[in-house]
Parts: structure tokens; sequence; C-alpha cells
């Protein structure tokens, strides 16, 4: 795959910056990105955000028909809910990064079982909104490396 880094974005993230603060911080969506193009250097990214599940389904569809190097998933709260999800990321043949503004096993338990992990190469959680730095760098290694 020589195609581009697709980072998505699941519910409520782009209320980043105002929502809850003190939990995931004052860095807005639009900041988010331009960490995440940054990151990538000469890589292509195409970057993303819906509250809705199927969207974002069809968008895991369209990173396969594209050929993305790699997927950088924040699911939010479809996390742990949603198997849609997962059977779409199952379909993708390169590395998913699974990545978490906040630590979630350090939270309510309601967010300590992620569906996506079961499938995701490796899972980032608890480096901030500043981390997706380290997720698309990590993302992009694993792709350079053929992980999957
Ligand atoms: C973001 C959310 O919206 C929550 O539902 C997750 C995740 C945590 C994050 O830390 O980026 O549980």
């Amino acid at each position: 795959m020589t195609g581009a880094i697709h980072i998505l974005n699941g519910p409520n993230l782009n209320r980043l910056g105002v929502r809850e603060p003190e939990i995931y911080g004052h860095t807005t969506l639009a900041e988010v990105q331009t960490i995440c193009e940054t990151a990538a250097g000469h890589v292509p990214v195409v970057f993303r955000q819906s509250n809705l599940e199927g969207e974002i389904v069809s968008w895991i569809h369209q990173a396969i028909d594209e050929g993305a190097c790699a997927i950088l998933i924040n699911p939010a709260g479809l996390t742990f809910t949603s198997v849609a999800i997962l059977d779409a990321l199952k379909m993708f043949p390169g590395p998913v990064v699974e990545f978490h503004i906040s630590n979630i096993h350090r939270r309510d338990p309601i967010y300590h079982n992620s569906l996506v992990s079961k499938v995701a190469t490796a899972v980032m959680a608890g480096l901030g909104a500043e981390g997706y730095a380290l997720g698309v760098r990590a993302a992009l290694d694993l792709a350079a490396r053929g992980a999957r």
C-alpha cells in the first residue's frame, strides 16, 4: 500500500477544545488535523470526523478501496459498542492504530472494553491530543514494516 494515511475520528470529537477540557484538553479538532498533517510529512492525509457510525464504516470502506497505507482511528464512544466498525476494520489489509486522547483504562468502567482493540495492530491511550503526532508516526512506521 502506498496511499494516504486515513485518520478517522468518532462522535463528539468535533467538540474538542470545549468538551471536558480537564479530560481532553483545549486543543481543537482543527489543531489536531494540523498536528497530524505535520507529523505525516510527505505522506498524504485524509482526516475526518463524524458523529454517525455508518459514515465511519463507509470511510473505512473508502480507505480499503483507495489503498490507504494505514488507518489511525479514534472511535470515541463507538469504541465500546460498534461491531460494525470492528467488522469494517477487519477488512482493511494494512495497520490499524486505535487512539484515545485519554487513558480509557483509568476512567469509568464503561470505557474499559474496546471492541476495536480486537482488530487493532496497536493501541495508544493517554497521550493527550498532541499524542496524535505519535499515533501518525506509529501508523506510518507499522505500514513501512508491513505490519498488520
Ligand atoms: C474519546 C471519547 O469521546 C470517549 O468516548 C472515549 C476518547 C475516550 C478519547 O480519549 O479520545 O471513551
